[in-house]
Protein backbone atom coordinates (compact mmCIF):
# COMPACT_ATOMS: atom_id res chain seq x y z
CA UNK A 1 0.00 0.00 0.00
CA UNK A 2 1.41 3.50 -1.06
CA UNK A 3 1.81 6.01 2.00
CA UNK A 4 1.06 9.62 0.60
CA UNK A 5 1.84 12.28 3.37
CA UNK A 6 -0.65 15.54 3.01
CA UNK A 7 -0.15 18.71 4.94
CA UNK A 8 -2.80 21.75 5.03
CA UNK A 9 -5.32 18.83 5.51
CA UNK A 10 -7.71 20.62 7.44
CA UNK A 11 -7.93 22.96 4.30
CA UNK A 12 -9.64 22.87 1.04
CA UNK A 13 -7.07 21.20 -1.37
CA UNK A 14 -5.88 19.00 1.85
CA UNK A 15 -9.01 17.77 2.42
CA UNK A 16 -10.16 16.95 -1.31
CA UNK A 17 -6.76 15.52 -1.98
CA UNK A 18 -6.81 13.05 1.13
CA UNK A 19 -10.21 11.57 -0.46
CA UNK A 20 -9.07 10.71 -3.82
CA UNK A 21 -5.94 9.35 -2.66
CA UNK A 22 -8.04 6.87 0.01
CA UNK A 23 -9.86 6.41 -3.15
CA UNK A 24 -7.03 4.72 -5.31
CA UNK A 25 -5.94 2.81 -2.07
CA UNK A 26 -3.31 5.53 -0.55
CA UNK A 27 -2.99 5.26 3.49
CA UNK A 28 -2.98 9.52 3.95
CA UNK A 29 -0.85 10.62 6.72
CA UNK A 30 -3.02 13.95 7.06
CA UNK A 31 -0.99 16.83 9.13
CA UNK A 32 -2.25 19.55 10.98
CA UNK A 33 -0.47 21.91 13.32
CA UNK A 34 -1.99 21.93 16.74
CA UNK A 35 -4.85 25.20 17.63
CA UNK A 36 -6.96 26.15 20.41
CA UNK A 37 -10.01 25.34 18.36
CA UNK A 38 -10.72 22.77 16.05
CA UNK A 39 -10.59 23.17 12.31
CA UNK A 40 -11.93 19.82 11.09
CA UNK A 41 -15.32 20.45 9.45
CA UNK A 42 -14.08 19.75 5.77
CA UNK A 43 -12.42 16.28 7.07
CA UNK A 44 -16.21 15.47 8.50
CA UNK A 45 -18.02 16.70 5.58
CA UNK A 46 -16.10 14.04 3.81
CA UNK A 47 -15.87 11.54 6.35
CA UNK A 48 -12.41 11.27 5.81
CA UNK A 49 -11.91 10.77 10.31
CA UNK A 50 -13.84 7.65 9.75
CA UNK A 51 -11.49 6.01 7.06
CA UNK A 52 -9.21 3.77 8.80
CA UNK A 53 -6.61 4.85 5.96
CA UNK A 54 -6.73 7.87 7.01
CA UNK A 55 -4.43 8.79 9.82
CA UNK A 56 -4.26 12.67 11.42
CA UNK A 57 -0.85 13.81 12.76
CA UNK A 58 0.55 16.77 14.25
CA UNK A 59 3.07 18.92 12.13
CA UNK A 60 4.07 22.64 11.57
CA UNK A 61 5.71 23.99 8.42
CA UNK A 62 7.52 26.13 10.37
CA UNK A 63 9.15 23.09 13.00
CA UNK A 64 12.05 21.11 10.90
CA UNK A 65 11.82 18.57 13.90
CA UNK A 66 7.86 17.90 13.41
CA UNK A 67 8.53 17.36 9.81
CA UNK A 68 11.25 15.12 10.11
CA UNK A 69 10.08 12.88 12.69
CA UNK A 70 6.96 11.88 10.67
CA UNK A 71 8.94 11.42 7.65
CA UNK A 72 10.94 9.05 9.71
CA UNK A 73 8.10 7.38 11.08
CA UNK A 74 5.77 6.89 7.93
CA UNK A 75 8.87 6.85 4.82
CA UNK A 76 5.94 8.37 2.87
CA UNK A 77 5.87 7.50 -0.98
CA UNK A 78 4.77 11.25 -1.96
CA UNK A 79 4.20 14.56 -0.03
CA UNK A 80 1.93 16.54 -0.83
CA UNK A 81 2.53 20.27 0.35
CA UNK A 82 -0.39 21.65 0.30
CA UNK A 83 -0.07 23.36 3.76
CA UNK A 84 0.41 27.51 3.81
CA UNK A 85 -1.03 31.08 4.43
CA UNK A 86 -2.58 31.47 2.22
CA UNK A 87 -4.87 34.25 1.95
CA UNK A 88 -3.64 37.10 -0.15
CA UNK A 89 -5.18 39.99 2.29
CA UNK A 90 -3.29 38.59 5.64
CA UNK A 91 -0.06 38.56 3.63
CA UNK A 92 -0.62 42.46 3.52
CA UNK A 93 -0.59 42.25 7.71
CA UNK A 94 1.59 39.48 8.17
CA UNK A 95 4.05 39.49 5.70
CA UNK A 96 6.62 37.68 8.07
CA UNK A 97 4.63 34.78 9.53
CA UNK A 98 3.92 34.51 5.91
CA UNK A 99 7.37 34.05 4.26
CA UNK A 100 8.27 32.28 7.30
CA UNK A 101 5.47 29.25 6.59
CA UNK A 102 4.74 29.65 2.94
CA UNK A 103 8.05 30.32 2.15
CA UNK A 104 10.57 29.24 4.28
CA UNK A 105 8.37 26.05 5.43
CA UNK A 106 9.27 25.13 2.23
CA UNK A 107 12.81 24.59 2.67
CA UNK A 108 12.10 22.65 6.11
CA UNK A 109 10.11 20.14 4.24
CA UNK A 110 12.62 19.65 1.23
CA UNK A 111 16.17 19.63 3.46
CA UNK A 112 13.97 16.93 5.35
CA UNK A 113 13.30 14.75 2.26
CA UNK A 114 16.88 15.50 1.52
CA UNK A 115 18.56 14.10 4.55
CA UNK A 116 15.63 11.18 5.63
CA UNK A 117 14.23 9.97 2.57
CA UNK A 118 15.34 11.36 -0.63
CA UNK A 119 13.23 9.34 -3.08
CA UNK A 120 9.90 10.59 -1.64
CA UNK A 121 8.48 12.46 -4.37
CA UNK A 122 7.45 16.03 -3.53
CA UNK A 123 4.73 17.99 -4.99
CA UNK A 124 4.57 22.20 -3.91
CA UNK A 125 1.29 24.15 -4.32
CA UNK A 126 2.46 26.83 -6.27
CA UNK A 127 0.27 29.59 -7.53
CA UNK A 128 -0.89 31.92 -10.54
CA UNK A 129 -0.23 35.24 -7.73
CA UNK A 130 3.49 34.42 -8.16
CA UNK A 131 2.66 36.14 -12.12
CA UNK A 132 0.77 39.23 -10.69
CA UNK A 133 1.09 41.82 -12.90
CA UNK A 134 0.89 39.49 -15.31
CA UNK A 135 4.12 40.00 -17.87
CA UNK A 136 2.12 38.21 -20.51
CA UNK A 137 -1.02 36.74 -21.74
CA UNK A 138 -1.83 34.02 -20.99
CA UNK A 139 0.34 32.78 -18.06
CA UNK A 140 2.24 30.05 -18.76
CA UNK A 141 5.42 27.74 -17.30
CA UNK A 142 7.54 30.39 -18.85
CA UNK A 143 5.89 33.64 -18.01
CA UNK A 144 8.02 35.46 -16.14
CA UNK A 145 7.43 36.01 -12.65
CA UNK A 146 5.91 39.49 -10.87
CA UNK A 147 4.22 38.78 -7.13
CA UNK A 148 2.41 41.45 -5.84
CA UNK A 149 2.13 40.57 -2.33
CA UNK A 150 4.18 38.90 0.23
CA UNK A 151 2.39 35.46 -0.19
CA UNK A 152 2.99 35.84 -3.70
CA UNK A 153 6.87 36.57 -2.89
CA UNK A 154 7.14 33.54 -0.33
CA UNK A 155 5.19 31.69 -2.60
CA UNK A 156 7.87 32.21 -5.85
CA UNK A 157 10.72 31.58 -2.89
CA UNK A 158 9.30 28.03 -2.09
CA UNK A 159 8.44 27.44 -5.98
CA UNK A 160 12.56 28.50 -7.17
CA UNK A 161 13.59 25.99 -4.00
CA UNK A 162 11.95 23.11 -5.48
CA UNK A 163 12.83 23.32 -8.64
CA UNK A 164 16.61 23.66 -7.46
CA UNK A 165 16.20 20.85 -5.15
CA UNK A 166 14.96 18.73 -8.13
CA UNK A 167 18.20 20.37 -10.29
CA UNK A 168 20.77 19.82 -7.43
CA UNK A 169 19.46 16.92 -5.52
CA UNK A 170 17.87 14.64 -8.35
CA UNK A 171 14.74 14.96 -6.55
CA UNK A 172 11.49 14.37 -7.68
CA UNK A 173 10.46 17.77 -6.81
CA UNK A 174 7.64 19.11 -8.67
CA UNK A 175 5.33 21.97 -8.87
CA UNK A 176 1.99 22.96 -9.80
CA UNK A 177 0.96 26.27 -10.56
CA UNK A 178 -2.40 26.48 -9.42
CA UNK A 179 -4.83 29.55 -10.52
CA UNK A 180 -8.07 29.96 -8.56
CA UNK A 181 -9.63 26.72 -7.60
CA UNK A 182 -13.02 26.96 -5.33
CA UNK A 183 -15.42 24.35 -3.88
CA UNK A 184 -18.41 24.55 -1.09
CA UNK A 185 -15.04 23.54 0.97
CA UNK A 186 -13.79 26.76 -0.12
CA UNK A 187 -13.27 29.54 3.20
CA UNK A 188 -15.23 31.81 4.28
CA UNK A 189 -12.78 34.70 4.02
CA UNK A 190 -11.97 34.07 -0.48
CA UNK A 191 -14.24 36.32 -2.09
CA UNK A 192 -15.79 33.14 -4.48
CA UNK A 193 -17.19 31.64 -0.96
CA UNK A 194 -18.25 34.74 0.68
CA UNK A 195 -20.55 35.81 -2.14
CA UNK A 196 -22.60 32.18 -2.30
CA UNK A 197 -22.48 32.08 1.51
CA UNK A 198 -23.75 35.66 1.72
CA UNK A 199 -26.33 35.51 -1.47
CA UNK A 200 -27.88 32.17 0.72
CA UNK A 201 -27.65 34.11 3.73
CA UNK A 202 -29.80 36.76 1.98
CA UNK A 203 -32.46 34.60 0.66
CA UNK A 204 -32.60 33.27 4.23
CA UNK A 205 -33.26 36.63 5.68
CA UNK A 206 -30.37 36.15 7.94
CA UNK A 207 -28.80 39.54 6.57
CA UNK A 208 -29.82 42.36 4.89
CA UNK A 209 -26.93 43.08 2.75
CA UNK A 210 -23.12 42.40 2.35
CA UNK A 211 -20.04 44.71 1.09
CA UNK A 212 -17.26 43.65 -1.10
CA UNK A 213 -13.98 45.44 -2.84
CA UNK A 214 -12.58 45.11 -5.74
CA UNK A 215 -15.12 44.25 -8.45
CA UNK A 216 -13.06 44.42 -11.66
CA UNK A 217 -10.35 41.96 -10.85
CA UNK A 218 -10.51 38.75 -12.98
CA UNK A 219 -9.29 35.65 -12.23
CA UNK A 220 -9.35 31.78 -13.55
CA UNK A 221 -11.80 30.39 -11.73
CA UNK A 222 -11.90 26.68 -11.67
CA UNK A 223 -13.27 23.68 -9.63
CA UNK A 224 -11.19 22.09 -6.65
CA UNK A 225 -12.27 18.66 -7.19
CA UNK A 226 -10.91 18.85 -10.95
CA UNK A 227 -7.78 20.45 -9.60
CA UNK A 228 -6.78 18.03 -7.12
CA UNK A 229 -7.35 15.12 -10.21
CA UNK A 230 -4.14 17.45 -11.16
CA UNK A 231 -2.20 17.60 -8.39
CA UNK A 232 -2.22 13.56 -8.28
CA UNK A 233 -1.47 13.69 -12.38
CA UNK A 234 1.53 15.77 -11.64
CA UNK A 235 3.13 13.09 -8.93
CA UNK A 236 2.06 10.38 -11.30
CA UNK A 237 4.08 12.12 -14.26
CA UNK A 238 7.73 9.96 -15.81
CA UNK A 239 10.01 12.47 -14.84
CA UNK A 240 9.33 15.55 -11.70
CA UNK A 241 8.05 19.33 -13.72
CA UNK A 242 6.42 22.30 -13.37
CA UNK A 243 2.90 22.60 -14.79
CA UNK A 244 0.04 25.14 -14.57
CA UNK A 245 -3.59 23.94 -14.11
CA UNK A 246 -5.84 26.52 -15.54
CA UNK A 247 -9.45 26.74 -16.92
CA UNK A 248 -7.60 29.19 -19.96
CA UNK A 249 -10.55 31.32 -19.10
CA UNK A 250 -11.03 34.52 -17.37
CA UNK A 251 -13.93 36.45 -15.36
CA UNK A 252 -14.12 39.20 -12.91
CA UNK A 253 -15.33 39.57 -9.38
CA UNK A 254 -18.30 41.32 -10.87
CA UNK A 255 -19.21 38.40 -13.29
CA UNK A 256 -18.80 35.42 -10.42
CA UNK A 257 -21.48 37.77 -8.22
CA UNK A 258 -23.88 37.97 -11.21
CA UNK A 259 -23.72 34.31 -12.14
CA UNK A 260 -24.41 33.34 -8.44
CA UNK A 261 -27.31 35.83 -8.11
CA UNK A 262 -28.03 33.85 -11.21
CA UNK A 263 -27.75 30.59 -9.53
CA UNK A 264 -29.80 31.66 -6.46
CA UNK A 265 -32.46 32.75 -8.72
CA UNK A 266 -32.54 36.23 -7.68
CA UNK A 267 -33.21 39.34 -10.15
CA UNK A 268 -30.74 42.51 -9.27
CA UNK A 269 -29.89 46.07 -10.40
CA UNK A 270 -26.98 47.91 -10.20
CA UNK A 271 -26.69 51.09 -9.80
CA UNK A 272 -23.77 53.80 -9.56
CA UNK A 273 -20.19 53.83 -10.07
CA UNK A 274 -16.72 53.00 -8.52
CA UNK A 275 -17.02 52.56 -5.10
CA UNK A 276 -20.61 54.05 -4.72
CA UNK A 277 -21.44 51.24 -6.97
CA UNK A 278 -24.50 49.72 -5.43
CA UNK A 279 -26.63 46.12 -6.29
CA UNK A 280 -30.45 46.21 -5.61
CA UNK A 281 -32.98 43.56 -5.58
CA UNK A 282 -35.75 44.05 -8.20
CA UNK A 283 -38.03 42.56 -6.14
CA UNK A 284 -38.20 44.88 -3.25
CA UNK A 285 -35.90 47.52 -4.20
CA UNK A 286 -33.94 46.37 -1.29
CA UNK A 287 -29.75 47.55 -1.43
CA UNK A 288 -27.88 44.51 -0.90
CA UNK A 289 -24.05 44.51 -1.57
CA UNK A 290 -22.25 47.85 -1.59
CA UNK A 291 -18.64 48.36 -1.94
CA UNK A 292 -15.94 48.65 1.03
CA UNK A 293 -12.47 50.69 0.55
CA UNK A 294 -11.08 47.92 3.53
CA UNK A 295 -11.66 45.29 1.48
CA UNK A 296 -9.39 46.36 -1.19
CA UNK A 297 -5.55 45.63 -1.08
CA UNK A 298 -2.36 47.70 -1.03
CA UNK A 299 -1.44 45.88 -4.33
CA UNK A 300 -3.44 44.04 -6.56
CA UNK A 301 -2.93 41.32 -9.23
CA UNK A 302 -5.75 43.00 -11.93
CA UNK A 303 -5.56 39.83 -14.74
CA UNK A 304 -5.05 36.26 -14.45
CA UNK A 305 -5.60 33.90 -17.82
CA UNK A 306 -3.75 30.30 -17.60
CA UNK A 307 -2.61 28.34 -20.34
CA UNK A 308 -2.99 24.67 -19.27
CA UNK A 309 -1.94 23.33 -22.63
CA UNK A 310 1.38 21.69 -21.06
CA UNK A 311 -0.78 19.59 -18.34
CA UNK A 312 -2.98 19.02 -21.21
CA UNK A 313 -0.74 17.58 -23.39
CA UNK A 314 1.80 15.41 -20.77
CA UNK A 315 -1.20 14.98 -17.93
CA UNK A 316 -4.09 14.35 -19.89
CA UNK A 317 -5.52 16.83 -17.10
CA UNK A 318 -7.86 19.44 -18.51
CA UNK A 319 -10.50 21.30 -15.98
CA UNK A 320 -14.21 19.89 -16.85
CA UNK A 321 -16.30 22.50 -14.87
CA UNK A 322 -17.21 25.60 -16.16
CA UNK A 323 -17.79 29.37 -14.33
CA UNK A 324 -21.74 28.79 -14.49
CA UNK A 325 -21.81 25.06 -13.04
CA UNK A 326 -19.13 25.84 -10.39
CA UNK A 327 -21.86 28.58 -9.29
CA UNK A 328 -24.37 26.04 -8.46
CA UNK A 329 -22.57 23.75 -7.33
CA UNK A 330 -21.36 26.11 -4.10
CA UNK A 331 -25.38 28.03 -4.18
CA UNK A 332 -26.43 24.71 -3.86
CA UNK A 333 -24.36 23.49 -1.25
CA UNK A 334 -24.55 26.58 0.63
CA UNK A 335 -28.16 25.54 0.71
CA UNK A 336 -27.48 21.84 1.55
CA UNK A 337 -25.42 23.15 4.85
CA UNK A 338 -28.62 25.02 6.30
CA UNK A 339 -31.38 22.62 5.19
CA UNK A 340 -29.59 19.49 6.11
CA UNK A 341 -27.62 21.06 9.47
CA UNK A 342 -24.81 19.51 8.21
CA UNK A 343 -21.44 21.53 8.97
CA UNK A 344 -23.92 24.47 10.00
CA UNK A 345 -21.13 25.93 12.19
CA UNK A 346 -19.04 26.49 9.24
CA UNK A 347 -21.56 29.28 8.33
P1 LIG B 1 -6.36 26.63 2.72
O1 LIG B 1 -7.78 26.12 2.67
O2 LIG B 1 -6.12 27.99 3.26
O3 LIG B 1 -5.53 25.56 3.58
C1 LIG B 1 -4.23 25.84 4.02
C2 LIG B 1 -3.82 24.78 5.01
O4 LIG B 1 -2.50 25.10 5.51
C3 LIG B 1 -4.72 24.66 6.24
O5 LIG B 1 -4.89 23.29 6.52
C4 LIG B 1 -3.89 25.32 7.33
O6 LIG B 1 -4.16 24.85 8.62
C5 LIG B 1 -2.50 24.89 6.91
N1 LIG B 1 -1.43 25.65 7.58
C6 LIG B 1 -1.32 27.00 7.69
N2 LIG B 1 -0.22 27.31 8.39
C7 LIG B 1 0.38 26.14 8.73
C8 LIG B 1 1.54 25.80 9.45
N3 LIG B 1 2.34 26.72 10.01
N4 LIG B 1 1.88 24.49 9.61
C9 LIG B 1 1.08 23.53 9.08
N5 LIG B 1 -0.06 23.78 8.40
C10 LIG B 1 -0.39 25.07 8.22
O7 LIG B 1 -5.70 26.55 1.28
P2 LIG B 1 -6.19 25.76 -0.04
O8 LIG B 1 -7.09 26.64 -0.81
O9 LIG B 1 -6.58 24.39 0.34
O10 LIG B 1 -4.81 25.72 -0.86
C11 LIG B 1 -3.89 24.64 -0.70
C12 LIG B 1 -2.51 25.11 -1.10
O11 LIG B 1 -2.52 25.52 -2.47
C13 LIG B 1 -1.98 26.30 -0.33
O12 LIG B 1 -0.59 26.15 -0.21
C14 LIG B 1 -2.30 27.50 -1.22
O13 LIG B 1 -1.42 28.55 -0.97
C15 LIG B 1 -2.10 26.88 -2.58
N6 LIG B 1 -2.90 27.43 -3.68
C16 LIG B 1 -4.24 27.53 -3.57
C17 LIG B 1 -4.99 27.98 -4.63
C18 LIG B 1 -6.50 28.07 -4.55
O14 LIG B 1 -7.10 28.72 -5.43
N7 LIG B 1 -7.15 27.42 -3.59
C19 LIG B 1 -4.36 28.31 -5.84
C20 LIG B 1 -2.97 28.16 -5.93
C21 LIG B 1 -2.26 27.69 -4.84
P3 LIG B 1 -5.22 25.58 9.63
O15 LIG B 1 -6.53 24.91 9.34
O16 LIG B 1 -4.67 25.29 10.97
O17 LIG B 1 -5.21 27.04 9.28
O1 LIG C 1 -9.60 37.35 -4.03
C1 LIG C 1 -11.16 40.58 -4.93
C2 LIG C 1 -9.72 40.59 -4.44
O2 LIG C 1 -9.17 36.46 -1.75
C3 LIG C 1 -9.94 37.30 -5.39
C4 LIG C 1 -5.93 32.15 -2.84
O3 LIG C 1 -6.38 30.82 -2.87
O4 LIG C 1 -6.12 32.34 -5.22
C5 LIG C 1 -6.53 32.93 -3.99
O5 LIG C 1 -6.10 34.27 -3.91
C6 LIG C 1 -10.15 38.72 -5.90
C7 LIG C 1 -9.05 39.72 -5.50
O6 LIG C 1 -8.42 35.15 -3.80
C8 LIG C 1 -13.34 40.99 -2.07
O7 LIG C 1 -9.22 41.91 -4.39
C9 LIG C 1 -13.15 41.84 -4.05
O8 LIG C 1 -8.72 40.49 -6.61
O9 LIG C 1 -10.80 35.25 -3.25
P1 LIG C 1 -9.54 36.02 -3.11
P2 LIG C 1 -6.98 35.51 -4.41
O10 LIG C 1 -6.41 36.72 -3.79
O11 LIG C 1 -7.12 35.48 -5.89
C10 LIG C 1 -4.71 32.30 -5.43
C11 LIG C 1 -4.46 31.60 -6.75
C12 LIG C 1 -3.96 31.74 -4.29
O12 LIG C 1 -2.91 31.14 -4.46
C13 LIG C 1 -4.40 32.15 -2.93
O13 LIG C 1 -3.91 31.25 -1.95
O14 LIG C 1 -11.36 39.23 -5.34
N1 LIG C 1 -12.17 40.91 -3.92
N2 LIG C 1 -13.87 41.91 -2.92
C14 LIG C 1 -12.26 40.37 -2.71
N3 LIG C 1 -11.54 39.38 -2.12
C15 LIG C 1 -11.91 39.00 -0.87
N4 LIG C 1 -11.22 38.01 -0.28
N5 LIG C 1 -12.95 39.60 -0.20
C16 LIG C 1 -13.70 40.60 -0.76
O15 LIG C 1 -14.63 41.11 -0.14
Amino acid sequence: MKIALVTGVTGQDGAYISELLLSKGYKVVGTARRTSTSSYWRLKYLDLLEDKNFILEEMDLTDLSSISSLLKKYKPDEFYNLAAQSFVASSFISPLSTSQITGMGVNNILESIRITKPDTKFYQASTSEMFGKAQEIPQRETTPFYPRSPYGVSKLYAHWLTVNYRESYDMFASSGILFNHESPLRGLEFVTRKITSSIVKLKKNLISDFQLGNLEAKRDWGYAKDFVEGIYKILQNDEPDTFVLATGKTFSVRDFLNLCFDAAELEVIWEGKGINEKVFLKSSGKEVVSINKKYFRPAEVDLLIGDPSKAKSKLNWEASCSLEELCQIMIEAEFDFYENKKNIFIL
